[in-house]
């Protein structure tokens, strides 16, 4: 899917900002098509925001079902003769657009873009539309994430969710008009490039597909002065570069494949794609960026900010990304979910490594066992995740391969977290979610991130992958305040997924609830010093075995969860407090990593 941009043949317009909302059952509604009419009350919602910490208000926070957007929106005259375009970054879990009264796109899955055609749907330019979106924050067992829907003691709906973050939901990124030529023009493009083993050429695969019609092409690799390095005319093709710039690790330099499409002479579009020059192989147990090893620093981090929920803002997301730098790491994981795009156009220019993850969270009924109740049926079974639940994984990950496929950034995708992968069916269940996943991405490595209750030896799925993620809580969950035994254990277990499989691991997740300003001495769990000497005590073992390739903390800040009796205003495992505010691990962070770095030119 290609990403909205505007050139001199495209145009993009902004629906951001505040729309009426409502939620559907307001007892003001008087129709059931909330389409048809304006909405009734008169509250506003920004948009990008998630809608529930927006109002303090238990009924909208806790809301169980749809929400309603709206907006006039006057389609701009000078966009006569060109095809428009709604195009929704995400609808967190479900959304359906409205123009006027007529349904245009409805869309499942609430991490991933969709858009309508509102030019075929008859829209013209200068008139006036209303446009109404309905976003549904409902899970099923149907849905990835999955959850239930259960009827409390009052009748009452409630949602029951199955991973530990807030069910924040509405249109937390942009809404954008955008037009393309009416008739040929560039519908998609993917690229994948290659590095020479000694770094003397670099490839860059192309394959473009035109839409609406037939045309000729010119697909030029600029550099970044703007001189072209390499051209072609066809719409599949190899370009060679002697000498390439390479994209890597904090070295973020982006050619741009400019395309060009024309009919009877005259150009009718033009496209322009960031690209960056790198490869990803795996080596045994090593992770090669440019047939260099790469050592991920980082952490599992989540979209989750106060009053906008998982709301996309550029100040926040730069300095994100700038605490990230100033501790030295190099990499993170989009854990739970595709991120906003934007983070990673940010990471393509800034030479971020990432770890794209699927919104399979949850797959998992014995998870915790306490922490969200005992339940007795099988993960993969018709009870829970069964092959509708698979479909829907299925279409999760062709989404974001189809979104993401393009980013120099991403390095790996992984297609679920902590899944109950020890269980009867697992196998059946992911195997073909694996071989989907390099079908639709032969060139990058799949991985998942594995939980404690799948051992080495139970566990039925980590052979089918390339890497493995694991996530491990000793010393927290289990062991707690004891960090020597702790280690012994952490040490053991590592050990033996390295002997068995002989391939990366990555730790995924290690980290410990922190309460900022609490300190102790001797270091007791929650405070400051116990988070500190707990990350210590987990880097002295990773560097006891070769086969871990990376550290990803978790988390990068502490972030909203669900109610419950072992969370306090959420979940507190990050290295920086919810307003960014860094607790004292992040500078034992900070001298292992060796802090602020440079961008090479
Ligand atoms: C893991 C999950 C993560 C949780 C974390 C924790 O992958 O989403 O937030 O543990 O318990 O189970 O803090």
């Amino acid at each position: 899917m290609l990403k909205v941009i505007a050139t001199s043949t495209r145009e993009v317009k902004s629906l951001n900002g505040l729309w009426s909302f409502a939620l559907d059952t307001d007892p003001k509604f008087t129709s059931s098509s909330p389409w048809e009419s304006t909405l009734p009350g008169n509250l506003e919602c920004p948009v990008p925001a998630s809608y529930n910490d927006i109002f303090p208000n238990h009924a909208l926070r806790n809301h169980v079902g749809k929400v309603w957007y709206q907006r006039l929106v006057r389609i701009p005259k000078s966009w006569d003769g060109q095809r428009v375009f709604i195009r929704l970054d995400s609808a967190t879990h479900e959304g359906e657009v409205y123009v006027n009264d007529r349904l245009v796109v409805k869309h499942v899955g609430g991490y991933t873009p969709f858009e309508a055609d509102l030019t075929s749907a008859g829209v013209k330019a200068g008139e006036e539309v209303r446009i109404t979106i309905g976003v549904d924050n409902i899970l099923t067992r149907h849905s990835i994430p999955p959850g239930e829907l259960q009827k409390n003691e009052l009748g009452k709906t409630v949602q029951i969710i199955r991973h530990d973050f807030f069910n924040y939901a509405g249109l937390a990124r942009s809404v954008r008009l955008y037009t393309v030529p009416l008739d040929v023009r560039v519908g998609d493009i993917k690229v994948v490039t290659d590095v020479e083993e000694k770094g003397g050429s670099g490839t860059v695969k192309f394959d473009l597909k035109l839409e609406g019609g037939d045309g000729t092409v010119t697909v030029d690799l600029v550099d970044r002065d703007g001189k072209i390095v390499t051209t072609s005319d066809s719409c599949s093709g190899k370009l060679t570069v002697p000498n390439p710039k390479l994209w890597g690790p904090g070295q973020p330099y982006l050619y741009n494949l400019s395309i060009k499409v024309s009919t009877t002479g005259n150009v009718v579009d033009e496209y322009s794609l960031p690209v960056g020059i790198r490869s990803v192989k795996i080596s045994g147990t090593q992770f090669l960026i440019n047939h260099k090893p790469f050592y991920f620093k980082g952490f599992g981090r989540h979209e989750d900010l106060t009053v906008i929920g998982k709301g996309h803002d550029d100040g926040w997301m730069v300095y994100d990304f700038e605490l990230m730098r100033w501790t030295g790491a190099n990499s993170f994981r989009t854990s739970h979910y595709p991120y906003a795009e934007e983070v990673y156009d940010y990471a393509d220019r800034h030479g971020w490594i990432v770890i794209n993850e699927v919104a399979a969270v949850g797959l998992n009924l014995h998870l915790g066992g306490g922490i969200f109740g005992k339940d007795e049926r099988d993960t993969f079974s018709d009870e829970y995740c069964d092959a509708t639940t698979q479909e829907t994984h299925k279409q999760a990950i062709r989404e974001l391969i189809a979104r993401d496929y393009n980013h120099p950034s991403v390095v790996m995708w992984c297609i679920t977290n902590e899944p109950g992968s020890q269980e009867k069916g697992a196998r059946e269940y992911f195997q073909p979610l694996v071989e989907l996943t390099k079908q639709l991405d032969p060139h990058r490595p799949v991985t998942f991130t594995n939980m404690g209750m799948a051992l080495p030896d139970t566990d039925k799925i980590a052979d089918l992958f390339d890497v493995i993620g694991i996530n491990r809580y000793f010393g927290w969950y289990s062991e707690t305040g004891n960090l020597e035994l702790a280690e012994k254990k952490l040490e053991e277990e590592l050990k033996r997924w390295a002997e068995k499989y002989k391939r990366p691991l990555v730790i995924c997740e290690y980290g410990a609830d922190t309460l900022a300003g609490l300190h102790m001495n001797p270091a007791q769990p929650w405070s400051e010093e116990y988070q500190c000497e707990f990350l210590t005590m987990y880097h002295r073992v990773f560097d006891r075995i070769e086969a871990v390739v990376g550290e990803h903390v978790w988390n990068f800040a502490d972030f909203s969860t669900g109610p419950g009796i072992i969370r306090v205003d959420g979940n507190k495992k990050g290295v920086f407090t919810r307003d960014r505010r860094p607790k004292m691990a992040a500078h034992t962070l900070k001298n292992r990593w060796g802090g602020l770095w440079e961008e090479a030119k």
